[in-house]
């Protein structure tokens, strides 16, 4: 299967240390095709980054709709843009916050978040809602690292990372932690062994999710909100993008 892999922000770095993660985990037969935004923030870290970083996830998810991919996953945590782009999509389309809750969810009766700053907290919270999982999620907790900070990972980041997901795990009284940046994604194995719980990269469980729902031959819903967007005339640079793309090639009505 082909699998699109967005990274909502615009670190080429990043989005190439995604795309390994993501490969390390997809099976035999996975082409994973990484892209990024032509425009918008380096790193997603407050919700103005994210209201562009969603419009990227957009941009992407249109550009891509008629390249015939089976599933796609957004990968940043705050699953920006993940509406839009199921609407020009067919394939499943996952995002990695939704799909890190559903896997801690089976694991653990109760999860801790470990993000990077403490201002996205309150993103992740408004997610656990979204999606349900204020009954599971006994968490959310920021290491104040900045998302950039983790492409060159060295020095103290797992350490801080350890220590803040150590003290989540006794705060909340939780038995499973949930890595909240697509940029943890390369930690997620050596912070599992010192940790010795379930730790959750949403980049490797959206993959394998997505790898799953493909097989399944399970697509996104089109009979209702998820209808490809009504054409309309639209302005400035985003012009190109009223035309009401459907999923199918085919111009919308
Ligand atoms: C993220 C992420 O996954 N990518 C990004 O740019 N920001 N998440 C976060 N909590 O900072």
């Amino acid at each position: 299967m082909r699998l699109l892999l967005i990274n909502p922000n615009t670190s080429a770095a990043m989005t190439t240390g995604i795309a390994q993660a993501a490969r390390e985990v997809a099976a035999a037969g996975t082409v994973i095709v990484a892209r990024q935004p032509s425009f918008g923030p380096a790193s997603i870290e407050g919700h103005f980054d994210d209201a562009f970083g969603a419009a990227g996830v957009a941009e992407q998810a249109a550009l891509a709709a008629n390249e015939g991919f089976d599933a796609t996953v957004i990968a940043c945590f705050g699953d920006p843009g993940l509406d839009a782009a199921r609407e020009v999509l067919r394939g499943p389309v996952l995002g990695i916050a939704e799909a890190a809750f559903h896997a801690a969810a089976m694991l653990a009766t109760g999860f801790s978040v470990v993000t990077t700053m403490t201002r996205t907290c309150v993103i992740a919270e408004r997610l656990v809602l979204r999606y349900g999982f204020e009954r599971s999620c006994r968490g959310i907790h920021g290491t104040d690292i900045p998302v950039l900070d983790l492409e060159a990972i060295g020095g103290d980041t797992v350490d801080r990372i350890e220590a803040a997901a150590r003290q989540a795990l006794a705060a909340d009284r939780s038995e499973a932690i949930v890595l909240g940046c697509a940029g943890m994604a390369a930690l997620c194995r050596e912070l599992s062994t010192r940790l010795g719980v379930p730790v959750v990269d949403g980049v490797a469980a959206a993959v394998k999710f997505a790898e799953g729902l493909a097989a399944l031959g399970l697509v996104t819903a089109k009979q209702g909100d998820y209808a490809a967007p009504i054409a309309k005339p639209w302005s400035g640079w985003a012009a190109s993008f009223g035309s009401g793309r459907r999923s199918d090639g085919q111009p919308a009505e």
